[in-house]
């Protein structure tokens, strides 16, 4: 049969009699990608908060840079074959989303787990393009991986698909290209092997290529912290404007991962109580404070489920996810620090979390709160931290790392992390005064759309219709 699709969506799209610029491109952007929830969720996120600025701009639609802003600029699926442990031939599937390259190479992570699809990586290479913008450093927007599970894999089954996965991505990638890191899935094991099989094809030793590597052959010192670092420097800031700080506040954190380990960490530095913590089985909870270093055992180098933390600590609550859903956010915390995945946070556990007399929360995870969700906590005047800002530590530290792969020089982990406590601090500034410019006070979400908006547009504006 003759596949018209294409046709009736162009009609669609004529159709729309949307004569507000900025709503138009959402509308188009809706009808073009129907299929993406996530990416259509993030463009709306961003889009619907940068009406005062975009107004005073004709030039964004006479140059249609809404239009070229959320359309990639290139997107590489590919296939990922592998021999497992079985002798058993596998199939993955791979991505590359390079977004927009206007202020440096792509940066971005590589997310290893069975529910990527496209809808999800160009979700967060679009968050990413602004999130790279606000750190003030020289990276475009990008993001990648598979819907490979590395869970119940052993390390040489690993190996292979990494290997597979590099053979091909290598001919996308170059530390003045494209610069991958890690993301859910992908840590240091992972990099190592992407890094080693890079290095055999192209037999250059380009150590840029790729962030997140190991300290012993060209990593940074605290990029593995870095993302939870932030976090907390970002929600230290936030509290600091209202009066208010991180001591003997109780914190609640979901996910075990890279992110919520090392925001643990920090954020019991400052003297706050850390309850409860979760993965994607159950949560555990003791009024008590939960013990990092039980956690990293169980998580960094047992690689096993976090319901092993009750045979450590006995008095320790665990509570299996309910229904495919975690029970976490039933407990009562002050701050609230959502570092596993997206849409953790709904708008009825907003509720509930503002009915539980929540202070505040921090997006270590990229897009963890709906769009709904995140209107009614900022409406119920909880200080609320956006991703795209309060985990951009991560990432800065990583455009860090480059500079120092480039440089052949090491900064010690002191300098690093004055460095990341500098671009932290000056990001929430950022966002602060572009909320306040632009009449939305305190609302950071704004605040940080606008500041990393401001200067992408700047850069698109001057390169040219490209
Ligand atoms: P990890 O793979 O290290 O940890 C992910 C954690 O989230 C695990 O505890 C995992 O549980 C849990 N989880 C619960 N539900 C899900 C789900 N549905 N899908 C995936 N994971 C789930 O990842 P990171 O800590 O690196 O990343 C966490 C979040 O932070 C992501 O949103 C990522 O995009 C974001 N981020 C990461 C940065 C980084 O530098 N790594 C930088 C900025 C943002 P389980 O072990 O059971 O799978
Ligand atoms: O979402 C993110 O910012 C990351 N996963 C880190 C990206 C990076 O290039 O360090």
């Amino acid at each position: 049969m003759l596949d018209l699709s294409g046709v009736i969506e162009t009609k669609k799209i004529k159709n729309t009699n949307e004569t507000d610029y900025l709503n138009r491109v959402i509308e188009t952007t809706k009808i073009k990608n129907a299929r993406e929830p996530e990416f259509l969720q993030a463009v709306n996120e961003v889009l619907s908060t940068l009406k005062p600025f975009i107004n005073q701009h004709p030039e964004f639609e006479e140059t249609s840079l809404l239009e070229r802003l959320v359309e990639p600029e290139r997107v590489i699926i590919f296939r990922v074959p592998w021999i497992d442990d079985n002798g058993k031939v596998q199939v993955n599937k791979g991505y590359r989303i390079q977004f927009n390259s206007a202020i440096g190479p792509y940066k971005g992570g590589l997310r290893f787990h069975p529910s990527v699809n496209l809808s999800i990586l160009k979700f967060l290479a679009f968050e990413q393009i602004f999130k790279n913008a606000l750190t003030g450093l020289p990276i475009g927007g990008g993001k990648g991986g598979s819907d490979f599970d590395p869970k119940g894999k052993s390390d040489n089954e690993v190996m292979r698909f990494c290997q597979s996965f590099m053979t091909e991505l290598q001919r996308h990638i170059g530390e003045d290209t494209d610069v991958p890191a890690g993301d859910i899935g992908v840590g240091a094991r992972e990099i190592g092997y992407l890094f080693g099989q890079f290095k055999r094809i192209k037999n250059t030793y380009e150590a840029g290529v790729l962030t997140g590597k190991g300290t012993e052959y060209g990593g940074s010192l605290i990029r593995k912290e870095a993302t939870g670092y932030g976090l907390i420097y970002f929600m230290r800031e936030m509290l600091k404007v209202s009066g208010k700080e991180l001591k003997d506040k109780t914190v609640i954190i979901t996910g075990s991962g890279n992110v919520a380990i090392y925001a643990c960490q920090k954020v019991q530095e400052y003297g706050a109580n850390v309850i409860a913590m979760s993965d994607s089985n159950g949560c555990i909870y003791n009024r008590n404070g939960i013990d990092l270093s039980t956690i990293q055992q169980i998580k960094e180098v047992d690689r096993l489920r976090i319901k092993e933390y009750l045979k450590y600590h006995p008095n320790t609550e665990y509570m299996e996810n309910q229904n495919g859903k975690t029970r976490i956010f039933e407990i009562k915390a002050d701050i609230v620090l959502p570092c596993a995945t997206q849409n953790e946070i709904d708008l009825e556990i907003a509720q509930r979390l503002v009915s539980n007399g929540v202070l505040a929360i921090g997006e270590g995870a990229n897009m963890p709160t709906t769009i709904e969700a995140t209107h009614y906590l900022l409406e119920n005047n909880v200080l609320f931290a956006p991703a795209k800002a309060a985990n951009a530590g991560g990432v800065a530290t990583s455009a860090l790392e480059m500079s120092q792969n480039s440089m052949r020089y090491y900064w010690t982990s002191e300098e690093v992390d004055k460095k990341l406590d500098a671009i932290v601090t000056n990001i929430f500034e950022a966002c602060q005064n572009a909320a306040k410019e632009y009449g939305c006070d305190n609302n950071y979400v704004a605040g940080a759309n606008i500041a990393g908006f401001m200067k992408i547009s700047k850069a698109m504006m001057s390169q040219g219709i490209v």
